[in-house]
C-alpha cells in the first residue's frame, strides 16, 4: 500500500470517527443487510476493499453497526443505486454524501426495548427510501399488533402520513413510494374496519365514513374508523369519492345516524362542489347528524358539526 493512500485511510478513519458520536445501541449485520435491501456479502466486500465503514466486533468476532453507521451505509446503497461508483464516494463525509444524494437519509437507533415511535417512523421511511416493502411489511404487521389503537394513530400513523406527505413535497421521496406505503397502510387497517359494521353493546348510534365524491384522501376517515373500533362504536366505512346519491342511499339501507365527510387539503379549492354536495345531502332525514372532519372549503354552520382534527373528533366520540 502506498504511503499516500495508507494516509488518506487513517485521515479517513480519524474523520469517520469524528463523525461518529458514542452510541451504545448496536445493529447486526443481518439486519442492517434486511434495513437497505442488500446482501451481506456486498457490505463485507465494501467494508474490506474501501473501509467505508469500520464496524465493531462482538466477542464472536460478529459485526456490530452504530446508528451512524447505518445512515452511512444507507447513502452508499443511494448513491450506488443512482449510478455511483463505491470507490468514488467511499470516503466522503456525511455532508459531501448529502450534497451528492440530494436527499436527507436518517436512521434512528431504537432508545430502548421498545422503540420510540419516532425511531419507528424514521426507520420506516428509511425502508421506503430503499424500497424495502418487506420490512415496512412486517413493521406494520407488529405495530398493529402490539400498539394500542389510539396510540397507533396518534402517535404513529398519523405522523407517519404527515412525514410522507412532507418527505414527497420535498422530492426525497417519489409518489411511486407514496403509493407503495399508503397501500401497505390501507391493506393493513382495512382488515381491521372492513366494510362489515362492527356492532358493539356500547354503540348508541351508527355511524357511516366516507369522502365526498372527487376526494381521494381517505386517511382521516380511516383512522377516524380505528377510533371509532377502539371506543366501541358501531360504524360502516364506506371508503372515498362517493357521490352524493350513493349516499343516501347508504344511509337509508344502513339505517345510520351519524356521516363522517373527511376532507383533505387537496378539497380547499373545491368550494363550490362541496356546496352542492351538502345541497344535495339536505335529502337526509331530520335526524341524521352530519360531521365534516378536515380541511372545509366553506364555513360549516349548525347543526352540521365539525372537527377540524382528529383530537377533537376523539374528544367527541369519547363523551
Ligand atoms: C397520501 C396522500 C395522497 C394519496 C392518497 C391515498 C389515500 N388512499 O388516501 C394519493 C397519492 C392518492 C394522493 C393524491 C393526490 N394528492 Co395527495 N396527499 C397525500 C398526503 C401525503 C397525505 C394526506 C393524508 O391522508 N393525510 C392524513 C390526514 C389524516 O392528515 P391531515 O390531512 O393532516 O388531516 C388533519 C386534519 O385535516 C384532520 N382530518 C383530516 N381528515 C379528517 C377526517 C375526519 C373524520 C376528522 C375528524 C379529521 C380529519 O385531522 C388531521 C389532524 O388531526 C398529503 C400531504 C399533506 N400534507 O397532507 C398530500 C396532499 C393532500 N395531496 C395533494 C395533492 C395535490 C394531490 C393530488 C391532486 C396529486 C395529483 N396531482 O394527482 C391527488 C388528488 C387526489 C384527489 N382527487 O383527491 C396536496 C394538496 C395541496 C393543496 N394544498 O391543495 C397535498 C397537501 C400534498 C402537497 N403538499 O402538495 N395524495
Amino acid at each position: 500500500m502506498s504511503k499516500r493512500w495508507r494516509y488518506s485511510i487513517s485521515k479517513y478513519k480519524l474523520r469517520q470517527k469524528l463523525d461518529m458520536k458514542k452510541s451504545e445501541i448496536i445493529y447486526s449485520l443481518s439486519f442492517v443487510c434486511r434495513l437497505l435491501n442488500v446482501s451481506p456479502h456486498l457490505l463485507r466486500a465494501w467494508e474490506k476493499r474501501y473501509q467505508c465503514v469500520t464496524p465493531q466486533r462482538k466477542a464472536n468476532g460478529r459485526r456490530t453497526y452504530s446508528e451512524q453507521e447505518i445512515t452511512r451505509l444507507s447513502y452508499l446503497v443511494a448513491l450506488t443505486q443512482q449510478g455511483h461508483s463505491i470507490s468514488d464516494i467511499a470516503r466522503l463525509n456525511f455532508p459531501e454524501l448529502k450534497k451528492l444524494h440530494g436527499k436527507e437519509i436518517n436512521f434512528q437507533a431504537k432508545k430502548s426495548q421498545n422503540e420510540t415511535p419516532k425511531a419507528t417512523i424514521s426507520n420506516l421511511l428509511l425502508a421506503l427510501e430503499h424500497y424495502n416493502l418487506e420490512i415496512i411489511d412486517h413493521e406494520l404487521k407488529s405495530l398493529k399488533k402490539t400498539i394500542p389503537s389510539t396510540e397507533l394513530v396518534f402517535d404513529y400513523l398519523l405522523p407517519l402520513i404527515q412525514k410522507l406527505g412532507e418527505k414527497v413535497y420535498k422530492n426525497d421521496l417519489g409518489i411511486d413510494q407514496e403509493h407503495a406505503l399508503t397501500i401497505l397502510i390501507r391493506s393493513h387497517f382495512y382488515s381491521e374496519i372492513s366494510q362489515t359494521s362492527h356492532k358493539s353493546e356500547r354503540a348508541q348510534k351508527r355511524f357511516i365514513l366516507t369522502t365526498p365524491e372527487g376526494e381521494f384522501h381517505e386517511f382521516g376517515i380511516l383512522l377516524a374508523a380505528i377510533l371509532l373500533k377502539a371506543q366501541g362504536h358501531e360504524f360502516h366505512y364506506l371508503g372515498p369519492n362517493l357521490p352524493a346519491k350513493a349516499l343516501l342511499y347508504a344511509q337509508e339501507g344502513l339505517k345510520s345516524h351519524t356521516i363522517i365527510l373527511g376532507l383533505s387539503l387537496n378539497y380547499l379549492k373545491e368550494g363550490d362542489k362541496f356546496a352542492q354536495y351538502l345541497k344535495e345531502l339536505s335529502k337526509l332525514p331530520p335526524h341524521v347528524e352530519l360531521l365534516i372532519g378536515g380541511h372545509s372549503p366553506i364555513k360549516i354552520l349548525p347543526p352540521y358539526i365539525h372537527h377540524k382534527n382528529l383530537k377533537d373528533f376523539y374528544r367527541w366520540i369519547k363523551k
